[in-house]
């Protein structure tokens, strides 16, 4: 009840409505509106109550929940169904939970705050309360288990582009999945998967960009290495849109369009245009062209990032002459320059 309330004082766009236009509108009395509007403040949203007039949403909060996130969301499939949790250990570990239980293939779980996000091979993901975006995307594309790496670089190309849409910032991504900009690290994407031999179950891609923090944020040992959208954007004196009454970016707007990029990419992959994903990625590569070193089974080399292929390994001109091909999660890949 409340989000329908939330939603009427929406649509009136800061003016007021009355308690009792509600209770008509929505067929319940005046106690319950009420109720519903002390819930929405206990929430964090502004409401003005006038005796007279009603009541008016203060908007201009950066207010995460299941409402926010839907609320102009025009997707066909990713967030039809979205689980919205205040605080949670890991959105990947839910949103796994749930595939097994057989949920809607696009199924968003988001959360304000995770205890336990997670990185890859076991590292650990810091995800303070209303900073990010914390959000897993439950999938079930049909393709082979081993082309699962397409969607990771999918995935980072939707990060990039909705980074864009939302606040004008550019954005590149090092392979295979962190979304970095001036070398430290904006967004990570866990990809998990459930499978048999010659067929996905389900796949999670997990999704982690930093939105709100100031630098003194990041606990000590990430200052130097990772960034937010907004820290990096008043470093620059960028001009982007934030709300009014806490300055802070909307991340649902960054979901929603997250969302929307994501679903380009899961249309394109059913319908195996692979390619198209990959011809985006390099892109968006902040990788191509760098020297890099590459860690295969122990062994180093130091290289060039030359291309990536079609099922997204990268290509490595390495210093013997040879061009190997690398996968991720076997190996590692690190710039010479830290995270470039
Ligand atoms: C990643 O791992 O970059 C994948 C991160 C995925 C996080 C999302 S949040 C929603 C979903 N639920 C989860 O539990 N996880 C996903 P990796 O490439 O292994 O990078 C991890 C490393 O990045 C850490 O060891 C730190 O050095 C650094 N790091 C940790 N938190 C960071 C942050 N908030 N911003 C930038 N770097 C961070």
């Amino acid at each position: 009840m409340k989000y329908k309330i939330l939603q009427k004082l929406m649509e009136c766009q800061g003016g007021f409505v009355s308690g009792e236009a509600l209770s008509e509108m929505l067929g319940v009395s005046r106690t319950a509106v009420w109720k519903s509007i002390k819930e929405l403040k206990e929430e964090g949203y502004l409401v003005d109550a006038s005796s007279k007039k009603g009541y008016r949403l203060e908007q201009d909060c950066d207010i995460l929940n299941s409402f926010e996130i839907n609320y102009g969301l025009e997707t066909k499939i990713i967030g039809k169904n979205i689980e919205f949790f205040n605080e949670i250990d890991s959105t990947n570990n839910y949103a796994k939970r749930i595939a097994n239980e057989d949920c809607k293939d696009g199924t968003i779980v988001a959360a304000d705050c995770q205890t336990a996000g997670k990185g890859r091979l076991g590292r650990s993901w810091d995800s303070g309360r209303k900073k990010g975006v914390w959000m897993s995307v439950v999938l079930r594309p049909s393709i082979l288990p081993d082309e699962v790496q397409v969607i990771t670089l999918g995935a980072s190309v939707a990060v990039v582009k909705a980074i864009k849409k939302v606040t004008g910032i550019e954005t590149g991504i090092k392979w295979p999945n962190d979304i970095v900009v001036e070398g430290k690290k904006l967004c990570g994407i866990l990809t998990e998967m459930s499978c048999e031999q010659d067929r996905i179950n389900y796949i999670v891609v997990g999704i982690g960009v930093n939105v709100n923090h100031f630098q003194e944020d990041f606990p000590l040992e990430l200052r130097n290495k990772a960034v937010s959208i907004k820290a990096y954007a008043e470093e620059k004196g960028l001009d982007i849109n934030v709300c009014r009454k806490d300055g802070n970016i909307r991340r649902s707007s960054i979901i929603r369009e997250i969302a929307g990029e994501l679903e380009k990419m899961y249309f394109d992959i059913n319908n195996r245009k692979t390619l198209n994903i990959i011809e985006k990625w390099k892109s968006c590569s902040a990788t191509l062209g760098r020297e890099v070193t590459v860690n295969i089974k122990g062994v180093e080399y130091a290289g060039r990032a030359v291309d990536i292929t079609n099922e997204g390994k990268l290509v490595v001109d390495c210093g013997d002459g040879i061009r190997r091909e690398v996968v991720s999660g076997e190996v590692m890949v690190r710039g010479l320059m830290g995270y470039i």
